[in-house]
């Protein structure tokens, strides 16, 4: 811990692995600017690269240092884990490799699930009991559990994977076909996966006090509404030539906020480890309707669920229990 002048909070140590990629790039300048810990948190930034990406870390450092954030204590590059992870009170695993076009998510699984079994060990034996970790870096539910896995002394709920994105989009999409700003659309959430299985479930979501299902027809809802917020990341990629960077980040920042400061009674997506809620297999990293309070997430427990989402839920505990099986040996 810092010492702090009267008055100020003690840093918080704030690690973020891959910090050299292009979310990193998006997703630093937001944490050092206050949008996710408060415009009152200081923070100490542990960023973790490879050691190609060091180099382009030493210049994504220099900048940091050249916007000269009053809330940034100090700021470490390693390519050691164990450094980058050292007291954390919240991380971001965000370093992975990305999928290309040849590789299918069997493919993404191999590649990336060893990084999850070190970083697993690293954040068991050095970071604070009490961290919250995000993952981010795909397949990001199946690498999520690795993690956990891997880190017997963490409660398993503090480890988390993120599908806020594909929340943000379900928003972004229902906005722009009610013409309004997405701060009037609430409580759509997502089931299941981080991949194209998922359900972004809007019976229970609101644009001002008009039911969304009331305003769209489920042709729309079930049809190209789920298929726009499903294929999303594909879209991104033909059109940027580049997968979601600045979006993705946002919404990485928006999931830590919520986790780390309350959602203020909304519903937000999250994928955890699931304690059997909904009937999905205990210890699947799944996306499920969730309010934080407290510094806690707390799964919505009591929606109805109708044959429709039973269907999409079922689709996401085959995937996700597949992924499971893939990866075995490294849990
Ligand atoms: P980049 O390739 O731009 O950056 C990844 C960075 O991670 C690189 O700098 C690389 O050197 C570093 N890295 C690789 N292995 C590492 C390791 N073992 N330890 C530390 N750093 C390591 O990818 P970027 O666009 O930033 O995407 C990062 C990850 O986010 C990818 O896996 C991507 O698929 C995933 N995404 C997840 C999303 C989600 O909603 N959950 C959406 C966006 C994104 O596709």
């Amino acid at each position: 811990m810092q010492t702090t002048q009267e008055g100020e909070k003690a840093a918080i140590r704030v690690a973020i692995t891959g910090a050299a990629g292009n979310i990193g790039y998006a997703l630093l300048w937001r944490i050092a600017s206050g949008d996710c810990f408060g415009n009152n948190q200081p923070v100490i930034l542990q960023l973790l690269e490879i050691p190609p990406g060091m180099q382009r870390l030493d210049g994504v450092i220099m900048e940091l240092r050249d916007s000269a954030f009053p809330l940034v204590h100090d700021i470490i590059g390693t390519d050691d884990p164990e450094v980058a992870f050292s007291d954390a009170d919240a991380i971001f695993l965000v370093g992975s490799r990305p999928r290309t076009k040849d590789m299918d998510r069997a493919d993404l699984v191999a590649a990336n699930g060893p990084i999850f079994v070190g970083q697993g060990k690293a954040i068991d034996a050095v970071a604070s009991p009490n961290v919250k970790v995000i993952t981010v870096g795909n397949p990001c539910n199946t690498n999520a559990l690795i993690a956990s896995a891997n880190a017997a002394s963490i409660p398993s709920r503090q480890f988390t994977a993120m599908t806020r994105l594909d929340q943000n989009r379900a928003v972004g999409q229902i906005a722009e076909q009610a013409r309004v700003p997405a701060s009037k659309v609430e409580d759509v959430f997502i089931w299941g996966n981080h991949s194209n299985t998922m359900y972004p479930d809007p019976r229970f979501a609101r644009v001002g006090n008009e039911s969304v299902t009331d305003l769209f027809d489920n042709e729309w809802l079930q049809g190209a509404f789920l298929d726009t917020v499903a294929t999303r990341g594909k879209a991104i990629i033909v059109a940027r030539g580049a997968s979601s960077a600045a979006s993705a980040a946002s919404a990485a920042v928006d999931h830590m906020r919520d986790w780390w400061q309350g959602s203020n009674g909304r519903i937000v997506s999250m994928a955890l480890p699931s304690e059997g809620w909904y009937g999905v297999p205990e210890g699947l990293v799944f996306s499920f309707p969730c309010r934080c309070e407290g510094g806690e997430i707390n799964v919505v427990e009591d929606l109805p669920i109708d044959e429709f989402a039973q269907t999409k839920i079922d689709e996401n505990v085959k995937a996700l229990l597949e992924e499971r099986d893939a990866v075995s040996e490294l849990l």
